[in-house]
């Protein structure tokens, strides 16, 4: 499957049904304050560069953002902090992402949930967790020959990424590094990786605290941290 095919086909997942339940009643509450807006309400595919040198795993889509406007970080805090900082550094063309149609392009980047539904309080199951990350594991596998760098936001995707990355053919080590903001870890292609990555140079995983209200609001993520970060991350990329 193409990157096409696999964003159409996770589009109408209704695998989780707390999740199903949960974005679909968001939507019928929403449609009715916002009877203009056209609402998402559906799971919230990856999105960005097809052939990207950085992948930025995130947490789920915003009850009001991804799932509102059917673009990851698209129209929540966290994406106002996110795209501000992508531009800044030179990863996207605009610093703002407010609807699905308003010209942002990310630049060697692409990005995607770990959890593609709006979980209530932004908290998936480890069930609804275990049961979404195939679609995270396909969308690496599409992208993986082109990769470089993958940033993860937030202890939920670094702990997610691992055994996704292991199965794309990466050397993971036992035990898992620990998460912080600026970690860094190298992988390389095991020697069981498929005909594309074998031979391929390592990638890194980069942590990063997650540009969340609750950690920009108490300064545990400032701007700057997120510019470093990504400078590193365009570094790390070659871009
Ligand atoms: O029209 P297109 O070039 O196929 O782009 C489709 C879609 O992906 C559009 O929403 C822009 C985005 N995108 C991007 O952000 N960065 C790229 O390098 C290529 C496409
Ligand atoms: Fe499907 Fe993932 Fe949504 Fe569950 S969270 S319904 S697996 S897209």
């Amino acid at each position: 499957p193409d990157l096409p095919e696999l964003v159409a086909r996770q589009s109408v997942c209704r695998a989780c049904d707390r999740l199903v339940a949960w974005r679909e009643k968001v939507a019928v509450e929403r449609r009715r304050m916002f009877a203009d807006e056209p609402y998402w309400g559906r799971p919230v595919p990856g999105w960005g560069d097809p052939e990207p040198r950085i992948m930025v795993v995130g947490l789920a889509p915003a009850a009001h953002g991804g799932n509102r406007t059917g673009r990851i970080f698209t129209g929540d805090r966290s994406g106002d902090w996110l795209f501000a900082s992508l531009y800044r550094v030179g990863l996207a063309n605009q610093p703002t992402s407010v609807r699905a149609d308003d010209g942002l392009r990310l630049i060697g980047t692409r990005m995607a949930a770990t959890v593609r539904c709006a979980p209530p309080d932004n908290k998936p199951t480890p069930a609804e967790r275990d049961t979404c990350v195939p679609w995270l594991a396909r969308e690496i596998d599409e992208v993986a020959a082109s990769v470089r760098c993958v940033v993860c936001l937030g202890g939920f995707a670094w702990q997610s990424v691992w055994p996704v990355l292991k199965q794309a053919g990466y050397a993971v080590p036992r035990p898992r590094p620990k998460f912080g903001h600026g970690v860094e870890v190298e992988i390389a292609p095991s020697g069981t990786a498929p005909a594309e990555l074998s031979g391929t140079a390592p990638i890194t995983v980069l942590g990063c605290y997650h540009p969340s209200q609750q950690n920009t609001f108490t300064g545990r993520v400032t701007e700057a941290m997120l510019d470093t970060l990504f400078t590193r991350a365009k570094h790390l990329a070659d871009l």
